[in-house]
């Protein structure tokens, strides 16, 4: 038994697995990453939190090992009878076939299997066998089907006890050790079994000697012992051609003790607990190791998170920046519009006043301007339209720019491959920003109606129309005279001059200066909304700020925790 307290030990387990799932929602960036993550909280469900509930809960010993290696026959050795399907042609077993008692079934959805689709299951019950011994024949873990690779990793987190079967030839290949490695990390009992041995006995004695040297290199001769400081158990040889008339067993004397020590598990619940008790020693001591893996690839996601997002940043504010430029230049608008506002504001007439005084241009005002001519709405759709124009062509500039760099990074590469759309603005920028600017001239009235000293001016502005006026005010937005005279510059200058003029014989200079700051105030919050809001569907890639970090802080004070427990007693 361990020496920790069962409650504590749960309530551990409740914080590992919700850690466990905020790792894997943070979507983690590299395969690598992602498999830690999954594995701990496979091991967290399949073994970790169901033997902190029972040690007596059924043992579950996983079958695995290459394709090929012999691990339905030594299954259907064990079983005596052909339940797994064995054979040349691969891969055989897809899904994980479970020798069982009948009364072992309804503890192994929630507690081992819970994270096993039921549909990669196949059970078979036998009743004449002792209840509390769960047998797993696991997929080959060198499929080159993902599924059935993922299948075995999770049984292998679920393990109580991993039997290893090899043989003679395929003992050195370099993916079973990827599975041994994680064997030793999270403690699981081992018993390795090499089938195929040659016959002669010099050869077996060689190879033997080689399987040997390999696992104690690999630091697997702790998990091999068969109690704690015990010698590693044998190594199990099978000679090659061993087979029973059935086909697809074994000759029973060939794993002579691996049937006795499924028989001692099954007829002896103390060996059973002792087992679920190493196995959970094992998988408590390694977790540390394991949460300060996953601390580690969050920390250094963060940190490739935030210059992905610093890259959206700077593309966006560049681009802004330059629509702001211009904006505030006037020069995306077309000269047709300025034409007809040029026109409407009296130009001719007009400027004759201009050297006589204010006063004299306010008497004038409603003599010369007809509000019945006033091009509002042609002024208006001109201006956004144009506006609508020059703002997409910066914002497909930064999407672009982002998406080429992010492209160019291992943390964001597939996200953007998978999402060309990413590429261009969003395929809706036009009627969101076209919905912001014409809310924004509704804005620029309502404040003219709101504020403008109402009765002086609005007696005065009669002549004009408060929409005439605020497509003044929304025009001096963009045009404006900085100093210059009508005389000596083009159709923008010279109707930003009369423009101005005539605003500010409306409402008076410094209202006028007001309302005009407030509008390009506003403006500017359209724009960068809408450029914020096309921003965010990359940083929607990302976790949010600080999230990883945390993350990384928290799982390093429960690794702190881990192994702060009571050691086994
Ligand atoms: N000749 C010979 N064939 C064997 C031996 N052990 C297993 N086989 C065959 O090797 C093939 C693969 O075995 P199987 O148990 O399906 O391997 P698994 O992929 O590990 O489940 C089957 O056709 C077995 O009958 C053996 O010792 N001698
Ligand atoms: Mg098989």
């Amino acid at each position: 038994m361990t020496g920790t307290d069962p409650s504590e030990l749960r309530a551990l387990v409740d914080r590992l697995e919700a850690l466990a799932e905020r790792r894997l929602t943070t979507r983690p960036r590299t395969e690598p990453a992602r498999a830690r993550a999954t594995r701990l909280a496979d091991h967290l469900a399949g073994h970790v939190r169901v033997r902190a509930a029972s040690l007596d809960a059924p043992i579950l010993v996983v079958l695995v090992g290459p394709t090929g290696a012999g691990k339905s026959t030594v299954f259907n050795t064990i079983a005596g009878r052909s339940a797994s399907e064995t054979g040349v042609l691969r891969p055989t077993t897809r899904v994980a076939v479970v020798l069982l008692h009948p009364d072992d079934r309804p503890t192994l959805a929630d507690g081992p299997f819970a994270r096993i689709p039921p549909s990669q299951v196949r059970f078979v019950e036998d009743a004449t066998i002792e209840p509390g011994l769960v047998l797993v024949d696991a997929p080959d873990i060198d499929s080159v089907e993902h599924a059935n690779r993922e299948l075995t990793d999770r049984l292998v987190e679920a393990a109580d006890l991993a039997l290893f079967v090899t043989t003679a030839t395929r003992y050195a290949d370099r993916v079973p050790w990827g599975v041994l490695e994680r064997v030793r990390e999270r403690g699981l009992p081992l018993q390795v079994i090499v089938n195929r041995m040659p016959p002669d006995a010099a050869d077996r004695a060689d190879v033997l000697a080689d399987v040997r040297r390999l696992l104690a290199e690999a630091g697997l001769d702790a998990v091999q012992a068969a109690a704690e400081d015990a010698p590693p158990r044998e190594v199990i040889t099978v000679r090659e051609g061993a087979l029973d008339p059935s086909g697809d067993r074994l000759l029973r004397a060939e794993i002579a003790p691996v049937l006795d020590e499924i028989a001692r598990l099954r007829a002896d619940r103390d060996a059973r607990l002792d087992l679920a008790a190493r196995a959970l020693t094992g998988s408590l001591t390694g977790l540390g190791e394991s949460l300060d893996q996953i601390a580690d690839d969050a920390e250094h996601e963060s940190i490739d998170v935030e210059a992905l997002r610093r890259i959206a940043d700077r593309a966006y504010e560049t681009a802004l920046d330059g629509l702001r430029h211009e904006v505030g230049r006037g020069s995306f608008l077309r000269e047709e519009a300025l034409r007809q506002w040029h026109t409407f504001v009296g130009a001719d007439q007009m400027t004759r006043f201009f050297a006589e005084g204010i006063g004299r241009i306010r008497g004038a005002i409603a003599a010369v301007i007809r509000p019945a001519t006033a091009p509002v709405a042609e002024v208006r759709a001109a201006t956004t339209e144009d506006l609508v124009a020059v703002a997409r062509l910066q914002a497909a500039e930064a999407a672009r720019r982002t998406a080429t760099s992010w492209s160019e990074t291992t943390a964001a590469g597939r996200a953007i491959a998978e999402q060309p759309e990413l590429w261009v603005p969003s395929p809706d920028f036009d009627t969101r920003l076209q919905a912001r600017l014409e809310r924004w001239i509704e804005g620029i009235t309502e404040e003219i109606q709101a504020h403008g000293r109402p009765k002086r001016l609005l007696a005065r502005g009669a002549a004009v129309g408060v929409n005439a006026m605020g497509t003044g005010v929304m025009l001096a937005t963009f045009v404006h005279t900085g100093g210059l005279t009508g005389a000596e510059l083009g159709v923008a200058a010279a109707t930003a001059f009369l423009n101005q003029k005539v605003l500010a014989a409306l409402f008076g200079e410094a209202a006028m200066v007001e309302l005009v700051a407030h509008a390009r105030q506003r403006l500017d919050e359209a724009l960068s909304t809408t450029f914020d809001e096309e921003r965010d569907r990359f940083d929607a890639l990302l976790p949010p700020p600080g999230v990883l970090t945390s993350l990384a802080a928290d799982l390093r004070d429960a690794a702190a925790d881990v192994r702060a427990l009571p050691s086994p007693a």
